[in-house]
Formats: C-alpha cells, structure tokens, sequence
C-alpha cells in the first residue's frame, strides 16, 4: 500500500512492478494487444503494429488524483487510466473489458472520423462496449471488476439491460448523450450473439467497423454495415444475414437495405 499522491507512469511494457496497480494494468494492455492479434486479427490499434500505450495514475484533468475515469486521448495516442476514488472505481486498469472499449475507440478513431454526439456517438461507443464484451468472454456487462467495490453485482454498463434498448424509446427532442444512443445497436449485437454465437457475432462487428462502417453513418448505415459484413463472412442467403436483420429491427433501426442475390 503506498500513501500520498502517485505519479502518473506510461509506457508499453512494464508488467514487473511492484505496484500493483501499475503490473495491472499492464497486463491488461498485453492482453488487450494479444485479443487484437489472435481473437480480431489486428496488428496492433492502428493495424500497423502500434502497441496499446497506457497512462497509469492519470490525474484528473486540473491535476488531482483518483479519477473516476478513463479515456482514450487521440492527440496523445494513449488510455489514460485513472486510480478512481476507492467508492465510484477502483484503479480502472484492473478491468480488461475497459481497457479494450477504450482501444476501441483508438481502432475506430484511426478507421473513421466519427462526430462524438447523437448516432454516430453511440456507434462509437457502442462498438467500444460490444468489442470489450467479446474480449471479457463472460457476460454483456461492462466494468464491473473495477466499478463501486463495495457493491458487489453492479456495472457501469449492461449491454443487455440498456436505459433505450429501441429507437422508439428515445424521448424526442431530449438532448441525449452518446452512451444513451449506444444501448441501441449494443442490444441488437447481443440479441444477433445469441442467435449465432458471441465470437461469430465479433467477426460480424469487427469486420463491419474496418470493411463497410463510413463516416457518414447512423444506425441505419451502421446496420447496413453489419449486414454487408455478415454476407461478406458468410454468403448473402446465410442464417447470420437472418439474425443481423431481425435484431436491427428488433432495436427499431430500419436498415432500408436489399439483400444481394
Ligand atoms: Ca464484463
Ligand atoms: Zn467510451
């Protein structure tokens, strides 16, 4: 246990530390590297070999300690992983399915230039929490090794529990933020996972945001894009083509698309 303010550590490769917050989260960002390699077929974020580099200790943004948070800074090209306060989050390094949505965000930043708000905001973090997911292999829940420890049995997020789980539960005129879109495609890739297989129903997103997702998408591109992704992996007449169409409109999202012949 140390005492006082930590300083914030980067790198890429220091796993053998004595501070366990800091070999944490280095592991975890190995590991965020090897799902990349072996389970998504990615050299690296970037696709071109560039190694997931951490911050450790990140301070809040006027320099306290013991963020609640963390973030993927695309100017820096770094996750930035705050301790959290000991109530709202434990060191947020600690959590796999974190750091991968956070590299998540790096993989679509370095792919697409998605605006953060409305639709496309929650695209981004809807594919950030659905990759997290896959990469986790236990549940659809998000955070929940690191968030509130001492309330066993919550998480941040549950992909299959969303706040609007349909287009037609978006209150009109609200001003939403992008984590309150992204339960919208996040349960249709839940419900198309439980048709055709978590891993299956990954190849289908992942291929998705690298092969057909544009900078232009909404929902409706962005369910167009899985679709042309699924008959891409496995033919235009294939039962994962069925599964991809019900669940976008199972979540209200009208993909306004034809399958090919
Ligand atoms: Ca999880
Ligand atoms: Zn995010």
């Amino acid at each position: 246990m140390s005492s006082g303010i930590e300083q914030p550590v980067e790198g890429a490769a220091l796993v053998a530390n004595a501070d366990p917050t800091i070999s944490a989260a280095f592991s975890n960002a190995l590991r965020v590297d090897q799902f990349l390699r072996e389970r998504l077929g990615r050299n690296g974020w970037d696709g071109k070999g560039a190694p997931v580099r951490i911050v450790v200790h990140a301070p809040n943004e006027d320099g306290t300690p013991n963020m609640n948070n963390a973030y993927w800074d695309n100017l820096t090209k770094r996750v930035y992983l705050g301790d959290g306060d000991g109530e709202l989050f434990r060191p947020l390094g600690g959590a796999l399915d974190v750091m991968v949505h956070e590299t998540t965000h790096a993989i679509v930043d370095s792919e697409l230039n998605l605006r953060y708000e409305g639709q496309q905001g929650g695209i981004n973090e809807s594919w950030a929490d659905v990759l997290a997911s896959i990469a986790d292999d236990r549940d659809w829940r998000i955070g929940e090794d690191v968030f509130t420890p001492g309330t066993p049995g919550d998480q941040i997020r549950d992909l299959e529990h969303p706040r609007f789980g349909s287009v037609d539960q978006l209150p009109k005129g609200a001003l939403l933020e992008p984590h309150d879109y992204s339960g919208i495609p996040s349960l249709a890739a839940v419900r198309v996972a439980d048709k055709v297989g978590r891993q299956e129903m990954g190849r289908i997103w992942y291929t998705a945001l690298v092969d057909h997702l544009h900078s232009g998408s909404g929902f409706a591109g962005a369910a167009r894009a899985t679709l042309d992704a699924a008959v891409a992996l496995r033919g235009s007449a294939s039962s994962e083509v069925d599964a991809v169409l019900d669940a976008w409109k199972s979540v209200g999202v009208d993909p306004r698309w034809k399958r090919p012949a």
